[in-house]
């Protein structure tokens, strides 16, 4: 399988509130390098680099990137990743090395309904987040965009292959990860939403366009707020989601949450409790892949966290790096059909991540 990396994913390096404390982002560099490192020893994966359109010497390429993202994300918002740091240093509100974090967040009022962005820069970061781990550095939209620029190529390869035998299928080693982006905040690590980057690279390439019937299987150990929101009113995509119950981001991720309007049955979502085993976790992919398959997708984005491992500083199921092989084994016995775009989330474990990327794609490809 093509797997696709760009060093400027690197870039991104800060900081979160963990208690009563300011730590070293679970969500690291070291994450990509490790994964990296594993494909690349053992030789057998079609490891890609690519550049970002922020490095081109044409400046078509970055527009056409930004034109993707801004079908699903707000303008303000994306103007405020790419200047927030450069406005906190010019007025001498941080220092090269720092990071910001925000401070006051959007709450339900009964008086107004529509919040708009305040002028104090302290408070326009707690106004695009919705929680402490989603740090911005000076380097953060420089990695943003390579990772949403990785998940767009993907699509881009995918559908160069489409005369190929068999569906194809492409891993994108997006960092950072997205599902937790609604497209107006940053949070959960989160900054844009790479699966809502994809979906409308297809819909914007593909012959079927805005009627396409697109499927989304998220299989992070987190629900996929940002991801569900996004969709959640749209009878064209599917999303279903494995996740830990009653864990961040705590107010989304309900079975009762099944879509909007038109879109009423279009959202599934499957919480499975602390300490599940694979078997449980057998049981909920089964349910959601045939219920994925019987929307009749004719293009399929997973998100792929590998936070649902046994050691996982966030997770607390109980899955092993053999059993990934038998979770993509199992994806592709019945959705073998569906050209599918991966896309690298959560997963924290950094001595195993290699290994456990290494298990699904082996599983994928079996
Ligand atoms: N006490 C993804 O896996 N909270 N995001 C961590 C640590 C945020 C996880 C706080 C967890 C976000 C993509
Ligand atoms: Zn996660």
């Amino acid at each position: 399988m093509i797997v696709l990396y760009d060093p400027d994913t690197l870039l991104h390096d800060t900081v979160e509130l963990v208690g009563a404390k300011i730590r070293s982002a679970l969500e690291s560099p070291a994450r990509t390098r490790t994964i990296v490192e594993k494909l690349s020893e053992s030789g057998e994966h079609g490891l890609r680099t690519i550049q970002s359109p922020l490095t081109s010497d044409d400046p078509s390429e970055l527009k056409a990137l930004l034109s993707i993202i801004e079908r699903t994300h707000g303008r303000e918002y994306l103007d405020h990743l790419k200047n927030a740091f450069d406005q906190w240093r010019a007025e001498q509100l941080i220092e090269q090395h720092e990071n910001i974090l925000p401070e006051c967040f959007v709450y339900p009022t009964k008086a107004h309904s529509d919040p708009r962005p305040p002028k104090d820069l302290f408070a326009r970061a707690g106004y695009f987040a919705f929680d402490m781990s989603s740090g911005i550095m000076f380097q953060t939209y420089r990695s943003v965009i390579a990772s949403a620029n990785l998940a767009s190529e993907s699509v881009s390869y995918l559908l160069d292959f489409k005369h190929s035998h068999g569906a194809p299928s492409v891993f994108a080693l997006c960092r950072p990860p997205g599902h937790h982006c609604d497209g107006n905040r940053a949070g959960g690590y989160c900054y844009v939403n790479n699966v809502a980057v994809c979906i409308s690279k297809y819909r914007s390439l593909s012959v079927s366009g805005e009627f396409a019937r697109i499927g989304i299987l998220d299989l992070d150990f987190h629900h996929g707020n940002g991801t569900q929101e996004l969709y959640y009113s749209d009878p064209q995509v599917f999303y279903a989601s494995i996740h830990g119950e009653d864990e961040f981001p705590y107010y989304t991720g309900a079975d009762s949450e099944t879509g909007a309007g038109d879109a009423v049955g279009a959202n599934l979502n499957l919480p499975l409790a602390t300490g599940s085993d694979f078997g449980e976790y057998m049981k909920k992919l089964n349910q959601a892949l045939i219920a994925l398959r019987d929307f009749r997708p004719e293009f399929l984005v997973v998100s792929l966290g590998f936070d649902t491992f046994h050691l996982d500083p966030l997770g607390s199921f109980q899955i092993s790096t053999e059993h990934y092989a038998l979770i993509a084994a199992g994806v592709r016995r019945v959705l073998a059909d569906l050209p599918t775009v991966i896309l690298l989330e959560g997963g924290y474990a950094l001595e195993h991540l290699g290994e456990n990327v290494k298990s699904f794609l082996e599983g994928w490809e079996a």
